[in-house]
């Protein structure tokens, strides 16, 4: 690929930034786009009789992409259709060049698969080097993993990212958290990877063990898997003393590496565009939206060999902006993916997500980071229960302090919320903890 070179700023500064790529104009990143979207809806056409069905459907043939904005005649890609054609069906390459497989269970049925050829884990690699040169990582850093290695694509993917970033990797793996606190005052590792809610699980086990995050190696957090809101992530810089950047990513389009978050621009999250074509549109109608409406992100693989999803429905929420960056990045910016359209709840008629939960939750004094929500229609009228956790020191026998804090959490609740939950206290260790992506909500309505 050619970029102009263009000047670069000295805040760029890290082992893994490509001026040429990363600090392109936005004409010379669309025109690489462009040649990419092209060549990539040809080969899908050939080669994935599933697509060139859809093309057939929708009367459009990859010649009619002339511009960026042609994109919208292309098909939409989804989770079913992996599942119809489960599990090659939309492969594009030899299945003797596919090298490895991941897969995401999904709450239901089969899990959908994904493959990768040689030059897909290459591509995947560099996306994730460049997310962790965002975030200040440099291959004199020790990165302790605490994703799992299995078909997830967290594990695995960070971890040959920053191996190609040329970091002493500890591939500790999810789970064993006195072993993890044990391995990085051994191994003074610099860098956790982890998701969000384990890391704050970390943090609880470590104080409760005396463990001192202040004075221990530890400088950055690369996170993602799940959202982390603005105050998890405050509280996890605070009680572990490091910077934790929020990287985001599906399986459908390789894993983590679309998109990560610079140390500039805390809330935001720079698109690798020269791998990635993005959309937003609006979930109902289909249709795009202006630049920085809120809607569902929409992702074309330019590059993807095995498995290119064209116009991929990822069901995450976002906006995107092309404003220029602090870093001097040029690539587009997505805000923290803040739900998924198929997570909202609708408690009586309000449109509620779990993580307007969790932002009213994190920072009350005396609450653990651990919290579940629970629907159900026993009564005939839906009912919200939130329980809560105390940390050891808020908990106390007074029935009156209790029923204080209680109220003051429903409030919080009800403001943020417009709806007034039920609220249960419990004792200190009474949710159960997840090694991996946290488990929120257990709808028990039954549905008329
Ligand atoms: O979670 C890929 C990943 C692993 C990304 C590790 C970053 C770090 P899946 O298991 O297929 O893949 O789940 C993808 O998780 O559609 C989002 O709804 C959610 N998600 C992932 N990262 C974030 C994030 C991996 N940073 C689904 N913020 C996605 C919010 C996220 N949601």
């Amino acid at each position: 690929m050619e970029f102009d070179r263009i000047e670069v700023s000295d805040r760029l500064q890290g082992n893994y930034f490509d001026p040429g790529i990363e600090t392109a104009s936005r004409g010379e990143i669309h025109r690489v786009q462009l040649e990419k979207l092209r060549r990539q809806a040809a080969r899908v056409f050939e080669r994935v009789p599933w697509y060139r069905e859809r093309f057939g459907e929708l009367g459009v043939r990859p010649e009619d992409i002339r511009t960026l904005e042609d994109v919208r005649h292309l098909p939409f890609t989804d989770k079913q259709a992996l599942r119809d054609t489960y599990p090659f069906g939309l492969c594009a390459v030899a299945l003797d060049d596919v090298v490895r497989l991941h897969s995401s269970s999904g709450t239901t049925g089969k899990p959908i698969v994904i493959g990768y050829s040689q030059r897909d884990l290459d591509v995947w690699s560099e996306c994730i080097a460049r997310l962790a040169t965002m975030a200040g990582v440099t291959r004199a850093d020790r990165v302790q993993m605490a994703f799992g290695y299995g078909m997830f694509t967290g594990g695995l993917g960070l971890h040959y990212g920053c191996e190609k970033l040329g970091c002493m990797i500890v591939p500790a793996g999810s789970g064993n958290t006195e072993r993890h606190l044990m391995m990085i005052e051994d191994y003074k590792t610099t860098v956790l990877i982890a998701t969000p809610s384990y890391a704050l699980h970390m943090c609880e086990v470590g104080e409760s063990l005396g463990f001192d995050w202040a004075a221990s190696s530890m400088r950055v957090g690369l996170f993602g898997g799940e959202p982390c809101t603005p105050g998890m992530k405050r509280e996890i810089e605070r009680r572990m003393h490091i910077v934790c950047t929020d990287n985001y990513g599906l399986t459908e389009v390789n894993g983590p590496g679309v998109s990560g978050e610079c140390l500039y621009s805390r809330d935001h999250q720079h698109i690798a565009e020269d791998h990635f074509l993005w959309e937003v549109i609006d979930p109902v109608t289909n249709e795009p939206l202006p630049e920085g409406h809120e809607g569902e992100l929409v992702l074309t693989l330019l590059d993807k060999e095995a498995f290119p999803m064209l116009r991929y429905r990822t069901r995450d929420l976002t906006r995107v902006t092309t404003e220029p960056c602090a870093c001097g990045r040029t690539h587009a910016r997505m805000a923290k993916v803040r739900a998924r359209t198929d997570d909202m709840l609708i408690v009586r008629g309000t449109n509620i997500f779990p993580n307007q939960v969790e932002d009213a939750l994190v920072g009350i004094q005396g609450l653990a980071p651990h919290y579940r929500i629970v629907l159900d229609n026993e009564t005939g009228l839906d009912r919200m229960t939130v329980m809560v956790e105390l940390r050891p020191d808020a908990f106390s026998d007074s029935f009156e302090q209790m029923g204080h804090f209680r109220q003051h959490i429903v409030d919080r609740l009800r403001q943020a919320l417009l709806i007034t939950p039920v609220v249960k206290l419990l004792e200190p260790g009474a949710i159960e903890r997840t090694v991996g992506k946290s488990k929120r909500v257990e709808d028990k309505r039954e549905k008329s």
